[in-house]
């Protein structure tokens, strides 16, 4: 059994040197370091990582570095890549990186190498993608397919969206994509109102092929289908991505039209996979394999890079700090492009479900803090809604900027005023303003001396508050890339330091489990099953407002 991280010797180390951090002012570092920001940046290729703004120095990275080490990530990276089946509580091996895996080397799984078939469903989307956008392979009534539906939920739903967003600039232009994934009946309908079904593409995206949220709305659109064209339509307008073919038939796919993908896959690391199909058809496959090359490039960083200059180790361990450490138990996380607006969803997915756990890997239960609640959304817009609490508020709340340097759309000074915001933002949170400085500025304003020590408080900032920034050059597919498998990475080291299995998911399932008991009784029949009086008076109450 593996020592528990918080009784490691770096940990104690580190906690013996929180004490002469907490006061440590990041301003003042800066003021004596000149060379501070140059000494915390890294770069790989054209994405720039500066995490200067944080309340660190040498002693500090290299404890934890030094605990990063007594945990044994290199060995456990080294498992990741090779296959091992590290997801222990379902027994699998987790090979998202042999998705992007673009030089080839094999990698096997129970003795089988996995890139052969990885290729051959890559071949299939190339084929298929091409096919859709060029209009050979044609809907029932002999039109182009324009409208792309994907049928999804959670990972089988954020990639895509988030990804198909992102690039929004690369889509061909007379395709134009949707996504259905909540259970209620206005996403379906929504959709189903703006579309034709002659030009109408349905992907089902499901791993199981058995969620219900998924299989409902797969069915409504496939009535909706058949109402207007026949059940002849179905295999010109239905594809099914899936890692269970029985399922996939049952529901009146064809297989030919199914996309594989397999069990080493997880849900929330699979837009990588067929799940991406909707992505690439909307930008392309070349730019689709673009987007892999960025991961892979990713990938090859992480994996060969020592942690003293491995971007998605350091951006993790800085998590570790503030989270065990300082016990910031949030974490924010701003791209500053319209386009990168679902970045935030995504990675709360990515973070909360990988490692939002309290049991650990020697099957006891964890006495320390594991991730912190992640939110976040497109700068400027957040700065007017939550950036309060940011500068203000009671807990430090560490924050990632994400900002390209060059935008798709450079309409007149619009770049250089977000470009501005951004920068202004991570120094106004690090610099701060004290009372004294508040008073002086206002001072020097005119104030009178009442509204000055009346308002001198209210007005300052504490400062030293910690982000780190993060510079693209453009939102192209293969930064898109990069920058996904940096915060995948950053998770799986994370999970490695707190000891947990990043990769199962048990916690989304009682009340899955409960919903299914709950359904017999709003349709009036008997579940069999006892409620609290709560849940039970709401029950009522419902029922009796939808007779
Ligand atoms: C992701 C999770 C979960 C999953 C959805 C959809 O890692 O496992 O979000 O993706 O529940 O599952 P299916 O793809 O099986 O429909």
């Amino acid at each position: 059994m593996r020592e528990t991280v918080n009784k490691t010797k770096a940990w104690k180390k580190l906690e013996e040197h929180y004490k002469t951090m907490k006061k440590t002012q990041m301003r003042d570092m800066f003021d004596e370091d000149k060379n501070r920001a140059q000494k915390y940046t890294l770069q790989l290729e054209n994405m720039l990582v500066d995490y200067s703004k944080n309340r660190i120095n040498d002693r500090t990275m290299k404890f934890l570095f030094n605990l990063a080490r007594e945990c044994q990530l290199e060995e456990k990276i080294k498992a990741m890549f090779e296959g091992e089946k590290i997801n222990v509580t379902e027994n699998r091996p987790v090979l998202h990186i042999a998705l992007r895996n673009r030089e080839n080397k094999p990698i096997y799984v129970d003795g089988k190498d996995v890139m052969p078939e990885i290729n051959a469903v890559l071949a299939k989307m190339r084929k298929f993608s091409e096919a859709v956008r060029l209009g050979t392979f044609k809907g029932q009534t002999g039109k182009k397919l324009t409208n792309i539906v994907n049928i999804g939920i959670g990972g089988s739903d954020l990639g895509p969206v988030m990804a198909t967003e992102a690039l929004r600039k690369y889509w061909a232009k007379d395709i134009n994509c949707y996504f259905i994934s909540n259970i209620d009946g206005t996403a379906c309908a929504e959709v189903l109102n703006k579309i034709n079904p002659e030009t109408t593409l349905f992907i089902v995206a499901s791993k199981t092929f058995t969620t219900i949220e998924t299989l409902t709305n797969a069915k409504t659109c496939r009535k909706w289908l058949v109402d207007a064209l026949g059940e002849h339509a179905v295999s010109k307008h239905f594809v099914a991505l899936s890692t269970n073919q029985k399922e996939v038939e049952k529901f009146g796919i064809d297989p030919e039209n199914m996309f594989e993908f397999w069990d080493f896959v997880g849900g929330r690391y699979s837009m990588w996979s067929a799940i991406g199909l909707s992505i690439a058809i909307a930008v392309g496959m070349d730019n689709f394999e673009k987007m892999l090359e960025g991961a892979y490039a990713m990938d090859q960083h992480f994996s060969q890079t020592d942690f003293e200059h491995n971007i998605p180790v350091i951006l993790a361990m800085l998590g570790v700090w503030y989270n065990n450490f300082f016990n910031c138990h949030r974490h924010a996380v701003i791209p500053y492009d319209q386009y990168l607006q679902y970045v935030p969803a995504y990675l709360q997915q990515l973070e909360m479900e990988s490692n939002g756990k309290d049991v650990g890997l020697d099957n006891e239960y964890i006495k320390y803090a594991t991730t912190p609640i992640l939110f976040g959304g497109a700068g400027t817009n957040v700065q007017h809604s939550f950036f309060q609490l940011l500068h203000q508020g009671t807990e430090m709340v560490p924050t990632d900027f994400i900002v390209p340097a060059i935008s798709h759309n450079e309409i007149g000074d619009h770049h250089e005023i977000l470009l501005a915001n951004v920068l202004a933002q991570s120094e106004a949170l690090m610099r701060g303003k004290t009372v004294r400085e508040t008073a002086a500025e206002m001072t020097a304003a005119g104030k009178s001396k009442e509204t000055v020590a009346f308002l001198k408080k209210f007005k300052s900032f504490e400062g030293n508050r910690p982000s780190n920034t993060i510079v693209l050059k453009k939102v192209d597919p293969y930064a898109l890339g990069m920058l996904i498998a940096m915060y995948e990475h950053k998770v799986f080291v994370q999970g490695v330091i707190w000891g947990i299995n990043s990769f199962d998911q048990f916690g989304v399932e009682l009340g899955k489990q409960m919903a299914l008991s709950i359904l017999p009784e709003l349709e009036n029949n008997a579940s069999g099953v006892s409620h609290d009086s709560s849940t039970a008076s709401l029950i009522s109450y419902i029922k009796k407002l939808r007779k």
